[in-house]
């Protein structure tokens, strides 16, 4: 009787907990389980895809078009493949090499499916590069690079945005002391992915900025650090020597630094990006590409155009303009964004 007069509220108490550990296990589920995941920001790869819609698009139309006269022959296929790819903005140049590598591979008997299949892997190789290193310095210093209106500062400001959410000290350094709304604009950024900022009045002298940027990334111990440049200047070699004299700074404050020196080209320029690119070629020790607006593109084919002809990796591409729509550039996912494009639904995104 005594024992049973007390198991009753133990049993209450009990049944009581068990129900709120069940509650709290399915709540926390809701918050952390796949529902999360999927009203979580976009996957960064369906941003890939969906910048690329139009230069996909348009490619693969053209690719299909050219494969769907399979009757008509291999040669006659190649050939109008090669006029696709040359009006996609690949260049004459590369899409030969291209379009020889494919037909060496499909041989006489190649039909639509083996050429499309053989022009992915082709692309795919010629675009496929090491990544850029991974930081082995402290301070490292990325030196960014590039005409006016490419993207400079927006790149810097993703990339930075990038370090600091992996737990990195960033600093920015306003180089482009031509025009002061670069200056704000490289501020904005700053504030918004939480980097530090070297600045000073507009006009200033580009390396003394620099020489203060470095002084106080080694001060405060930054990991990563981002100088900004001036893509005018009143002649190329003004802008080439300017280029130099900011190296030279660098390198006197951080031995082996700038450890990447980054090419920012826009790819709505098309061929006019490699002419750009190659005067900075002669003059800065460019590590890696960053082709920015491949979003503002039907002709994606650029990027094939400037792996090949430059020599020089492609190590980010930009596909919009805010924080997330910078990819690192891995072949094979940027070519199968291109492929998997499927041009009706495509056509719904432009
Ligand atoms: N659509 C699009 N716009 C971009 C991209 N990258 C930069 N921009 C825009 O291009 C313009 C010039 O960029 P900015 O960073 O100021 O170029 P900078 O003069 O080289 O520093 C700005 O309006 C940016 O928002 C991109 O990947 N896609
Ligand atoms: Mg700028």
């Amino acid at each position: 009787m005594l024992q049973s007069s007390w198991l009753l509220p133990v049993l209450v108490v009990l049944g009581m907990l068990g129900a709120f550990v069940v509650v709290w296990a399915v709540r926390r589920r809701l918050h952390t389980g796949p529902g999360a995941a999927a009203t979580a920001a976009p996957v960064p790869r369906d941003r890939l895809r969906r910048g690329l819609a139009a230069a996909g698009r348009r490619l693969m139309e053209q690719v299909d078009a050219a494969l769907g006269r399979a009757p008509a022959g291999l040669e006659a296929v190649l050939s109008d493949l090669e006029e696709a790819l040359v009006s996609a903005d690949v260049g004459v140049r590369t899409a030969k090499v291209l379009l020889d590598r494919v037909r060496q591979r499909v041989g006489r008997a190649g039909g639509a499916a083996e050429v499309r299949q053989a022009l992915r892997e082709e692309m795919v190789a010629l675009l496929d590069a090491p990544p850029p290193p991974a930081p082995a310095a402290r301070p490292w210093v990325v030196l960014v690079t590039g005409v006016n209106g490419v993207g400079k500062t927006t790149t810097i400001g993703k990339l930075g945005a990038r370090h600091a959410e992996a737990g990195q000290r960033v600093l920015f350094v306003a180089g482009d002391t031509f025009r002061a709304a670069a200056v704000d604009q490289l501020a904005i950024w700053a504030e918004r992915s939480g980097a530090a900022l070297v600045r000073q009045a507009p006009g200033a002298d580009p390396s003394a900025v620099v020489f203060d940027g470095m002084k106080a990334a080694v001060a405060r111990a930054i990991d990563v650090v981002f100088v900004d440049t001036a893509g005018r200047l009143h002649t190329r070699s003004n802008l080439m020597a300017e280029l130099g004299k900011v190296r030279r700074v660098i390198a006197r404050e951080a031995p082996g630094a700038p450890h990447e020196t980054l090419l920012v080209l826009d790819a709505t320029t098309g061929q006019n990006a490699i002419a750009q690119a190659r005067s900075f070629l002669e003059a800065a020790d460019v590590t890696g590409i960053v082709l920015t607006k491949l979003d503002g593109t039907a002709r994606g084919g650029i990027v094939l155009a400037v792996r090949h002809e430059l020599g020089i990796p492609i190590h980010y591409v930009g596909v919009g303009e805010s924080v997330d729509d910078l990819r690192p550039f891995i072949a094979s996912e940027f070519v199968d964004a291109l492929f998997a494009v499927d041009t009706a639904e495509s056509a719904r995104v432009a």
